[in-house]
């Protein structure tokens, strides 16, 4: 330190760190705590209050549910990033997908389990441009929950193997693929955790609709990250997570007049060009 740094400290031998300002932070964490200061005032939060808010994030950190209570207000992000989007409709991420899932041969089939609890399902549809032209080669990483009540994902939660339920796929030559897995049931924040105590506490359910999760990519296109839903869940209006769009309620069709045929979900996807 020079002589003339050591002058202006304060007290001696306490370095004042170089605190460069990110902007951006600047931007979005200062409001953030000014709010968070006025709703301290405005409700007249007590300090046995604020120590439970301190314990809250204790609890929420060593129980691993950082990505799960995230995951409440991930809605917003997804709207704000995909404001201006051409591809077709996105969701949230949520906070359970996992990389490395394995890459799937074809006659593409998810992995499971022996006797794999659920009604049998055939996934297909195609990836095109907004245009509609055919991507040959995308790659689809699709994951979902098991058809236990309630579900439970494989690497999250015990009692599957891993990437049970995961896996990766590409389109054909036609753009197309298909996919056969099993139809999840609707998943249902644990309720012992933090994150569930918290929504009981707002007297708010914790379900989500039965959903299966799918991001895309292909080299030259923009990624989407989306989900898909099945019309008549009983949770398509009041999913805990609020990430549910029109447009990705989608209707379960059996396969034929045989009753004890699989069902057929069928969804096309748009990937836009890479902006340059
Ligand atoms: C999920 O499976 C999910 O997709 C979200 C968004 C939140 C919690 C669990
Ligand atoms: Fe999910």
């Amino acid at each position: 330190m020079s002589a003339g740094a050591q002058a202006m400290q304060s007290r001696p031998g306490v370095e004042i760190p170089d605190i460069t300002a990110n902007p951006r932070v600047v931007e979005v964490v200062q409001p953030l705590i000014d709010r968070v200061q006025e709703v301290i005032q405005e409700k007249n939060v007590s300090y046995d209050e604020w120590h439970h808010a301190i314990h809250f994030m204790i609890d929420l950190a060593n129980a691993g549910e950082v990505p799960l209570l995230m995951a409440l207000f991930e809605a917003t992000v997804d709207e704000v990033a995909n404001a201006a989007s051409a591809s077709s409709t996105t969701a949230i991420e949520g906070p359970y997908y996992v990389p490395g899932a394995p890459m799937l041969e074809p006659p593409y089939v998810m992995p499971q389990r022996p006797d794999e609890p659920g009604e049998p399902l055939v996934f297909s549809g195609a990836v095109t441009t907004p245009a509609g032209q055919p991507i040959v080669g995308a790659l689809l990483d699709v994951w979902h929950a098991d058809a236990t009540v309630p579900g439970t994902y494989s690497n999250i939660h015990p009692g599957q193997p891993d990437f049970n339920l995961r896996g990766k796929l590409k389109t054909d030559e036609q753009g197309r693929f298909e996919l056969t897995t099993i139809r999840p049931t609707p998943y249902h924040i644990p309720d012992q955790g933090p994150t569930g105590r918290l929504l009981g506490a707002l007297g708010r359910h914790s379900w989500r609709p039965a959903h299966i999760h799918v991001k895309i990519s292909a080299d030259g296109y923009q990624p989407l990250t989306t989900q898909l839903y099945f019309q008549g869940d009983e949770f398509l209006d009041s999913d805990v997570a609020s990430a549910v769009k029109d447009e990705l309620i989608l209707p379960l069709r059996p396969a034929g007049p045989n009753t004890d045929s699989h069902l057929t979900l069928r969804y096309d996807f748009q990937l836009a060009p890479t902006r340059r």
